[in-house]
């Protein structure tokens, strides 16, 4: 498996400029690039990754999607005067040349297919392309919104011709909608195309009709193109990650591409004034370490917007650290999406529902931007960029940066120790053994003569101290008895003062249901259902899943649709995911939600296993160390509509209480 996070930048991408006044186009600067690759650098990340030379594309790459008319004018501005310069950019929608541009255009979409390349080939594993200009906007014969070269529709061409791809995802999360990749890829069911943008019903550039949610794409291409048009500004984290949860996510999975796209523009990020939408920039890793799980984990960035200058910075760096494999850092804000997000996310899974099997069995009706329509403030007051400079730089202070630990693993004593990553630690102290019976004989009489489970329980409880000091970042603990263990581990926690543990218990327990029910945890149960009866309390959920475990999975969808967003609602400091018997999902589904779950909780995750399960624990190590990003957790299917029923009651007894579960305004 390919390892390593790519870093593409020069600075000669900075020796272009806009040579005239022009309020639209003059937010587009150089320091753009610079300020981005020097806040990488003063965090330490830069020397982190693998850099990549740069490289001028060729014509013929270029042609891939310019008409060789429009190559011709973009080449003659090298020798134009500044009058010419201007007289040409007139020609466009907000474009600006200089004698520059067409070298550093170029360069851009050079370096983007040196970063496919080097994902495709596995010298890599994923990695950022800092270039400008940026490409999301420009067309086949058209310079647009600072874009001369559309270098991520051309890297998907380029992909797809020299990798013999016949799937990619083209993720777009720059504030504005991307046209000119959705035009290109308009009739084309090999590149799924997803971009999110502030649209307030057409009010907002480029004031297209075509960027609203309806349009789908066309002929073999309908289903493959996503919008998601935001109506007001102000969007939050919690807006943003619930339009991965409810409208990319579930799409992405089911389409399953062998390589995904981001065309990553931070002008959705706080303080831009572009965007004028509120997601701060650890929002960026979230939606990195989601993405992260498709295609292998072959994942290849490219700057388009951004120009709150702090505010890209840092919201580059947030993504940098997740492309290593740092810890995620916590999702702050209420986690409560605008009403006028739901209705947004409501019509796009309306319109999407006759093309993609996960969304036909959901609820779906078109809603009416009521919240929105007529009232909207279509010209939101500037705010003065050093109001959001100084909220960002506190911002930045309060969050904790996790920074990376080791991950601890617990073996009974005298079990067998399988090979283990080298940053993985196996416990070797031990709480005394009265301490260990004390624990135990809450919950069972029965084992406290069994030396096997004493001593392994004793070794969960010296782990879990370490644990609440900060000394690991996640912990597996292997026992001959796992629901007892899992039992007296929380219970421990609880002790030790944690406030909202998130308990996933997969299969069955032989246990008795005696959860605390107080809010300190949230029981979440998996299972087939045979035995389990749901319990009517807003901190004991059921999924109940039985889709047979064959090659494919469509364990996605309750991830996405259920189990992530209650996770994230819940906000909880630790995570504790339970292996009992007779699951009913595959061990590939379990690693697959244990990696998802560590976008939560700061990365602190405590798994129990079974003592004869050596392949799950070593598969559980490898992805609690950080080193399993280049697996793949596909393919994947559907699911059957008896699955999402069984979901659905679960979702209404629960979407009130955890909003972000919510993907309707109303429901119908
Ligand atoms: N007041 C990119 O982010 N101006 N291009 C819009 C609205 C054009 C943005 C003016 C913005 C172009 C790559
Ligand atoms: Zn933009």
């Amino acid at each position: 498996m390919a390892s390593g996070t790519a870093l593409v930048y020069d600075e000669e991408m900075m020796s272009y400029e806009l040579l005239w006044e022009d309020l639209e186009c003059e937010i587009e600067v150089p320091d753009r690039l610079s300020v981005s690759y020097n806040t990488l650098k003063h965090y330490g990340l830069v020397e982190r990754c693998v850099p990549l030379p740069i490289r001028e594309a060729t014509e013929e790459e270029i042609t891939l999607v310019h008409s060789s008319e429009y190559l011709e004018i973009v080449k003659s501005t090298q020798t134009m005067s500044t009058e010419e310069l201007k007289k040409t950019s007139d020609n466009f929608n907000a474009a600006f040349f200089h004698p520059n541009s067409y070298r550093c255009a170029k360069l851009a979409l050079g370096g983007t297919l040196q970063l496919v390349d080097a994902v495709m080939s596995g010298q890599v594993r994923n990695g950022l392309a800092l270039v400008r200009p940026p490409g999301h906007h420009s067309q086949p014969k058209e310079s647009n919104g600072f874009c001369v070269f559309n270098n991520v529709a051309i890297a998907a061409k380029y992909a797809k011709k020299k990798y013999n791809l016949q799937r990619i995802l083209i993720v777009d999360w720059d504030i504005h909608h991307g046209q000119g990749i959705q035009y290109i890829f308009e009739d084309d069911p090999s590149v799924l195309y997803f971009s999110w943008h502030r649209y307030e019903h057409g009010s907002y550039w480029p004031n297209l009709d075509e960027s609203d949610y309806d349009s789908v794409g066309k002929g073999k291409g309908m289903g493959y193109n996503i919008n998601l048009p935001w109506n007001q500004v102000g969007m939050t984290n919690a807006d943003y990650i619930a339009a991965f949860f409810h409208v990319l996510l579930p799409m992405a999975f089911e389409f399953n591409p062998e390589l995904v796209l981001v065309s990553a523009g931070y002008d959705s990020s706080i303080g831009d004034p572009e965007g004028h939408m509120r997601a701060t920039p650890e929002c960026f890793s979230h939606l990195t370490h989601l993405l992260k799980h498709l295609s292998a984990g072959k994942l290849c960035l490219a700057l388009e917007g951004g120009y709150h200058l702090r505010s890209l910075g840092e919201s580059v760096s947030m993504t940098v650290r997740t492309l290593l494999g740092d810890p995620v850092t916590k999702l702050t804000g209420e986690m409560k999406p605008w009403l006028s997000a739901l209705e947004s996310i409501q019509n796009a899974r309306h319109v999407h529902a006759p093309y993609w099997k996960c969304l036909m069995h959901d609820e779906t009706t078109l809603i009416q931007d009521l919240s929105t329509r007529g009232s909207c403030s279509s010209s939101p007051l500037r705010t003065d960029p050093s109001i959001a400079d100084r909220f960002i730089e506190n911002h930045m202070k309060k969050i904790l940066h996790a920074i990376p630990k080791s991950t601890n693993c617990v073996f009974p004593p005298g079990g067998h120790i399988p090979s283990l990553p080298s940053n993985v630690e196996v416990e070797n102290r031990s709480a005394p053994s009265e301490i260990a019976t004390a624990a135990l004989s809450v919950f069972s009489q029965e084992h406290l003569g069994n030396e096997n489970m004493v001593g392994s329980v004793g070794r969960l409880l010296a782990a879990l101290d370490k644990f609440t000091i900060g000394q690991t970042r996640n912990c597996i603990a292997v026992s001959p008895f796992p629901s007892l263990s899992t039992q007296v581990a929380l219970q421990h926690l609880l002790n030790l003062g944690m406030e909202r543990v998130f308990c996933v218990i997969i299969g069955e327990m032989d246990t008795k249901n005696d959860f605390p029910d107080n809010g300190t945890s949230l029981i979440l149960r998996i299972s087939g259902g045979s035995t389990t009866k749901r319990i009517d309390s807003k901190y004991h959920c059921f999924v109940k899943w039985n889709e047979s475990t064959g090659e494919s999975s469509s364990f996605f969808y309750p991830l996405f649709r259920f189990i992530l967003p209650l996770a994230y609602s819940y906000q909880p400091e630790l995570i504790l995911i339970a292996a009992g018997c007779d699951r009913t999902i595959s061990n590939k589904d379990i690693l697959l939600l244990t990696s998802l779950l560590q976008g939560v909780a700061e990365g602190a995750l405590l798994a129990l296993v079974q003592e004869s399960e050596p392949e799950l624990t070593e598969n559980l190590c490898n992805i609690l160390a950080g080193c399993n990003s280049g697996m793949d957790f596909g393919p994947f299917k559907p699911p059957t509509e008896e699955c999402v029923l069984n979901l659905k009651k679960e979702l209404i007894a629960m979407e009130e209480e955890w909003k972000l579960l919510k993907c309707l305004a109303r429901r119908s």
